[in-house]
């Protein structure tokens, strides 16, 4: 079986020294409500992941970014979050706007090092977030 590619950010307030990680709480579907995630979605067939993360992101959170590095999974490059999807996901920044949730958040935090453990992540971030959490430097 072949999963299905979503694609994602770690939007950061700095690419440089980031201090800090924009989480995004799930309105939907129902069964994710309430958990945290790595804003973004489903590539469209054909579509090119970073022409992908880009729609995504102006479409969820009504900003533009500029991404950085990717960061690169064990699953072939990717990260396997669901037997259905494997996540590709790019560290970035707000290049335009302020994050607002649009479509299928309803909070958005900045996460610290501190905090960064104090909301309650989808299973399948979990172990990205651990991935992360040593490259966010304390403010
Ligand atoms: N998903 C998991 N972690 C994430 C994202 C963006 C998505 N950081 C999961 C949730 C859904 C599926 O991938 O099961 C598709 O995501 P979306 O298109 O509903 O955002
Ligand atoms: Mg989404």
């Amino acid at each position: 079986m072949t999963r299905r590619l979503v694609v994602a950010t770690a939007i950061v307030d700095s690419l440089d020294r980031p201090t800090r990680l924009l989480a995004a709480r799930r309105s939907r579907p129902v069964e994710l409500a309430g958990r945290w995630e790595f804003p973004g979605g489903k590539a469209e067939p054909g579509e090119a992941p970073v022409d992908a993360v880009h729609r995504e992101i102006r479409e969820e959170l009504g900003v533009t970014i500029t991404l950085g590095d990717e960061i690169v999974g064990p699953d072939d490059g990717g990260w396997i979050i669901t037997d259905r999807h494997v996540l590709r996901l790019w560290f970035a920044t707000v290049d335009q706007g302020e994050p607002v949730p649009l479509v299928e958040h309803d909070a958005l935090e900045w996460l610290t090092p501190d905090t960064l453990w104090t909301v309650d992540w989808l299973d399948g971030d979990v172990r990205i977030v651990e991935a992360l959490a040593p490259q966010l430097t304390p403010a």
